[in-house]
């Protein structure tokens, strides 16, 4: 996300290396260059150039106060101001009203039908009742298309054969769904360019049916053209909040950065890949941080949580310190950091970690290997792998397509792993590691003693 970006900011402080202090002319020099990295990744210019003023005069107010120097004191700057830039803090979707209904707008292809079926899915997850509505009446393949994505995440889909009328669909979905759902998303139909008749339909949806939610959904490859049409779109619709998508290609940038300050309204999730499950709420502390490289430790840790379940920790925790932590458990644990996406995308969000795989291939057939082998494995042998000798790894080997090598190695990263994982789980228990420690005894009645 935003490479080109993040390596332009990052040359552009090279400048300060070595300074003792920042001085109108260093900081000139710098801005110069912030600027156009800005530019080359298609800010819009007058956000570019108010950025650059504001970094600018900052840099020289706090330069005295500061114990920083220059070039982290440029860093915390920038960091500061792109946060504000893409709107300071999280803008949450409002999901007052019974039911909540949220309508799509956007261009054709911007990804409204994608999304509706990720938001779906996401406010299912968490426990809502949603209903999706098929307002694109137009081609009967778009219908199609929302009840594929209906089935995948487990959501009805409302339709109306023959109905032409947008507007009614909409209105008679949210008839239906009172009692049933308690969320109703509309998708609706793109056209290829901003057009009255689109503007029309649109704005008479909004206005029927009058949503908690008008989300505008863009494509931010397209850049400054992503503005322009967000612009566009808020002067009819006075929309709510923005979706950007497309955000896993090679997108420069721009439209995460400009759409905020040009059209006054938050982004509020970004789309990160054609799955359903691509889809995160829009951080802009985070967002800062991964332009300047800095990781996003506040996304990792979101999707940890999703996946993550205390009951099973405490299982897992208390297998680790009985020693019986095994290879279903191991396999268990792959699947979860699975769920949390992927495996690119996650590292990448480690401070320091994303500059450094920016060119290396990470894909999720990472784990490929290691699942053969432990699939290739009697259920016996995965809960006793000291059971695994010579010629059972021969078999295992074979069954899984690997070598005996592959499975050996594997077998003794294991064995460390579960050897380091104990030494940590006692290591909270320090009087537990003492009676390790010394293999016995230990001091009877102490609290902690208890087995
Ligand atoms: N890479 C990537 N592709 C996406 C994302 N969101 C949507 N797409 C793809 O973009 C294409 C268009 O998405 P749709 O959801 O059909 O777009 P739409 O706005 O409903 O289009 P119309 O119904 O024609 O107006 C599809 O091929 C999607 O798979 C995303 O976040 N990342
Ligand atoms: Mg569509």
């Amino acid at each position: 996300m935003f490479n080109t970006l993040s390596d332009r900011l990052e040359r552009s402080f090279k400048i300060l290396k070595g300074e003792g202090r920042i001085t109108e002319i260093n900081i000139a020099e710098t801005m110069k260059d912030v600027r156009r990295a800005l530019l080359d990744a298609d800010v819009n210019y007058k956000v570019a150039k108010t950025f650059t003023d504001t970094v600018k005069s900052k840099a020289l107010g706090q330069n005295v106060i500061n114990s920083l120097k220059p070039k982290e004191l440029m860093v915390k700057i920038v960091h500061d101001e792109l946060t504000q830039l893409m709107g300071g803090a999280e803008a949450p979707l409002n999901l007052s009203g019974n039911p909540t209904v949220i309508l799509m707008s956007g261009l054709q292809g911007s990804g409204k039908t994608t999304f509706s079926g990720k938001l779906a899915r996401r406010l299912k997850s968490k426990g809502r009742r949603p209903l999706l509505v098929a307002g694109d009446v137009y081609r009967p393949a778009a219908i199609e298309q929302l009840k594929v994505v209906g089935e995948q995440v487990g959501v009805p889909v409302y339709t109306e054969e023959g109905n032409r009328n947008p507007v009614e669909i909409a209105r008679n979905a949210i008839a239906q769904a009172k009692g049933r759902y308690d969320l109703v998303i509309v998708d609706t139909a793109g056209r290829l360019a901003v057009d009255e008749a689109m503007m029309d339909e649109i704005e008479a949806i909004k206005n029927a049916i009058k949503p908690q939610e008008t989300l505008f959904v863009v494509d931010a490859m397209t850049g400054q053209d992503a503005v322009n049409t967000a612009k566009a779109f808020n002067d009819r619709l006075d929309f709510d909040g923005v979706v950007l998508t497309k955000l896993d290609g090679d997108t420069r940038g721009g439209a995460a950065l400009s759409i905020r300050s040009v059209v006054e309204k938050p982004i509020k999730f970004v789309g990160t890949g054609e799955k359903l499950e691509d889809i995160q709420e829009f951080n802009p502390e985070g967002m800062a941080s991964r332009i300047l490289g800095m990781g996003d430790i506040v996304e990792l840790a979101k999707r940890a949580q999703e996946v993550y379940d205390q009951k099973e920790a405490e299982r897992l925790q208390e297998k680790i310190r009985k020693n019986k932590f095994d290879f279903e458990d191991f396999m268990h644990q792959i699947q979860q950091i699975k769920k949390m996406g992927d495996l690119k995308g996650l590292a990448s969000m480690i401070p320091g970690v994303g500059k450094a795989i920016k060119d290396i291939d990470i894909d999720n057939d990472a784990f490929k290997g290691i699942e053969a082998i432990i699939n290739s494995m009697t259920p016996d042998e995965r809960h006793n792998p000291e059971i695994i000798n010579t010629s059972r790894r021969q078999r295992i080997a074979k069954g899984s397509g690997s070598t005996l090598q592959d499975v050996n190695r594997l077998l003794k990263q294991f064995e460390e792993t579960r050897k380091m994982m104990r030494m940590a789980t006692n290591m909270k228990n320090p009087m537990k590691l003492m009676k390790q420690m010394k293999g016995r005894g230990g001091m009877p009645g102490m609290p902690g003693m208890k087995r």
